[in-house]
């Protein structure tokens, strides 16, 4: 099984990589992590789903991004101070990691009987957490940060959900990371397509000399239930609402038996990659929302996928 291999991603031979039997605490998935460099190390924020069916967040570390060691306690689980108690209720879920500035900014959703919205926590050391904000209302998921100011702005990729512009990919700017505005759709999922349902962001943004490459999920609803994707775009480097392509085929498919069957069938989800200095990307994706995989792919391979083969934003 696996890609082809005129498939843009390779799909790592020892994939999955990290499964809930690698995990020292009682969990029945590891799977939708954010993953960075940090001090030579590749750090992994997974998330798990406990027996009660609510997430929790984990820690691995890997000394070549492939085989990871999880650490032996749980590193965010729903806080009980307010207001992130109330928010946090029903737990946290698919962990963004954005290094920038000497800390690392950590988007996760917060799910509660008030919804789905994205709170920010922020680490220096992977040892102590803080959290900042909350910075969305409900229906929100899926904030990126982009790594860098634009004029003294932060930016973001969010994917708000409303009933007439169903689950599309925006972007904010904020002064502080704390209050975001200024928002305005990007892309939106494209109809008879395999992102007709949904888009969303996935990794963080990774900064090339021809544009900001956006790795994130499409879907497509199937009588069989809804496949998750992985696709490609390129933001402009000075402003990122400038989407310069958006690639027109996915990158990366449910193809490999634990990204095809498991606790949801047909998904690869990823929150992170790791864009290393020979030009290459580590793609991490969650396989059936149960295992961690790991790929490689060229940059300029996926940057060029933007641009030659692509479709229409919005
Ligand atoms: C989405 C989110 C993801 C999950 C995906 C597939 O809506 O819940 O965390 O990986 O569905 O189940």
């Amino acid at each position: 099984m696996g890609g082809s291999d005129e498939s843009i991603v390779k799909r790592y031979k020892g994939n999955p990589i990290l499964t809930k039997q690698d995990v020292p605490y009682p969990v029945v998935t590891v799977h939708n992590a954010g993953v960075v460099k940090h001090e030579e190390k590749y750090v992994m924020l997974f998330r798990s789903h406990l027996q009660n069916g609510r997430s929790i967040i984990g820690l691995a570390e890997s000394e070549n991004g492939f085989n990871f060691k999880v650490r032996p306690e749980p590193f965010l689980t729903p806080s009980n101070v307010d207001p992130f108690a109330t928010y946090e209720a029903y737990g946290v879920e698919d962990p963004r990691i954005c290094a920038m500035e000497g800390e690392n900014l950590i988007t996760y959703s917060a799910y509660s009987r008030h919804g789905v919205r994205v709170a920010l926590a922020r680490t220096w050391d992977f040892e102590t957490v803080e959290r900042v904000a909350l910075i969305t209302q409900a229906d929100y998921r899926n904030v990126v940060i982009f790594p860098a100011r634009f004029n003294g702005r932060y930016a973001r990729l969010d994917r708000p959900h409303s009933e007439i512009a169903p689950w599309s990919m925006w972007i904010s700017w904020s002064p502080d990371l704390v209050h975001w505005g200024d928002s305005r759709v990007i892309i939106k999922p494209m109809s008879y397509h395999w992102d007709e349902m949904k888009v969303g962001p996935g990794a963080t943004p990774i900064k090339t000399d021809k544009g900001w490459l956006n790795i994130f999920h499409g879907v497509f609803k199937t009588m069989d239930g809804a496949v998750y994707r992985l696709g490609a775009a390129l933001h402009d480097l000075q402003d990122p609402s400038i989407v310069l392509g958006v690639a027109d085929t996915w990158i990366l498919q449910p193809e490999d038996p634990w990204e095809v069957t498991g606790y949801v069938h047909n998904v690869v989800f990823t929150c992170g990659a790791v864009p290393e200095d020979d030009g290459t990307v580590k793609l991490y994706w969650g396989g059936a929302d149960t295992v961690m995989c790991v790929g490689t792919a060229k940059i300029s391979d996926l940057v060029d996928f933007c641009l030659t083969k692509s479709r229409k934003a919005k």
